[in-house]
């Protein structure tokens, strides 16, 4: 395992085809700062540069995902620096959603406020039971300001957002499960394990294939569908031109295993 050491509020390691960042700010929860956007910036530059990452996992320390956006450094912005503010972690947080390889947000505790939105920018959600969802933002007087207005409704319906957004409930994660915000529940033991067979899953499947599916699901979301179904057939067409193609069939028709090279 490759463990980097150059954070102060992330814990990186990389072990396979699989890489980890772990938000590491106990004391607050978790709570987003600038200086952990920064550290998450030069770490997805990490995760993007190394060509056998396949999988990205996003998790927490302790009890909390991550409690939100740090309200002690939010608390006396102007106007100007809350833009900056939003718009640095908004760009961060799109950075994560059009990563190349799929992201799971591996959620093990409070996932509120820009916490409920970073598991949002991720592909798939996998919680542990005593994980809390909610965008508790207008009862402190503001908008959710990392996308929520926007990647919440995609998910989970527009009904539902505006009521968890005009509310600002906390749910529980059975709930959170029941309308769709995560994909799978676990204990908070088997949470770790849980993510990591799901990531190994993806990670044995052929690279590009799964890079292209991320690209025109991603793609296909944000327009009409017949633009959708083009972008598709130009991924699918793009396939043939991998060596993982070839071995991939011709090992199905020798019923033979292959391992996949991503290339
Ligand atoms: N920010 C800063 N510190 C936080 C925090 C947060 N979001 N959440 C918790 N902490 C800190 C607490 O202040 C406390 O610090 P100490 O007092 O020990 O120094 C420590 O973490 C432990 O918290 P508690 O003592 O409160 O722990 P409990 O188990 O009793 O309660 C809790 C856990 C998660 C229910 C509670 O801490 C809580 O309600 N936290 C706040 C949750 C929240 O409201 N999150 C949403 C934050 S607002 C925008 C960009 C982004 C955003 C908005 C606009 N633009 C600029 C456009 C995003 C906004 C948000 O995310």
């Amino acid at each position: 395992m490759t463990s980097y050491k150059k954070f102060k509020f992330l814990n990186i390691y990389t072990e396979r085809h699989i890489s980890t960042i772990q938000i590491n700010h106990p004391k607050a929860l978790n709570a987003l700062n600038t200086k952990i956007f920064h550290e998450f910036n030069r770490a997805l530059t990490m995760v993007e540069n190394d060509n056998n990452n396949r999988v990205l996992i996003i998790t927490g320390v302790d009890k909390s995902f991550v409690a939100g956006a740090d309200i002690s450094e939010m608390v006396n912005l102007n106007q100007e620096q809350a833009k900056a503010f939003g718009e640095f972690g908004s760009e961060v947080f799109r950075r994560i959603e059009l990563l190349h390889i799929p992201v799971i947000a591996s959620i093990n505790g409070f996932a509120l406020g820009g916490g409920c939105e970073l598991a949002l920018c991720c592909d798939i959600r996998i919680a542990s039971q005593n994980a809390k969802f909610g965008l508790p933002e207008v009862g402190l007087g503001i908008t959710p300001g990392f996308s929520a207005t926007q990647r919440l409704p995609r998910l989970v319906g527009t009904g539902k957002a505006k009521e968890l957004i005009y509310t600002g409930s906390i749910i529980d994660a059975q709930e959170a499960l029941d309308i769709g915000l995560v994909n799978k529940l676990t204990t908070r033991e088997e949470l770790e394990e849980e993510t990591l067979i799901m990531a190994q899953k993806i990670a044995e499947q052929a690279p590009i294939a799964v890079q292209c599916a991320k690209k025109a699901i991603n793609s296909g979301m944000d327009t009409d569908i017949e633009s959708g179904i083009e972008i598709e057939t130009n991924h699918f067409a793009h396939c043939f031109t991998t060596k993982d193609q070839k071995n991939g069939m011709q090992a199905f028709l020798k019923r033979e295993k292959t391992t996949f090279e991503g290339k």
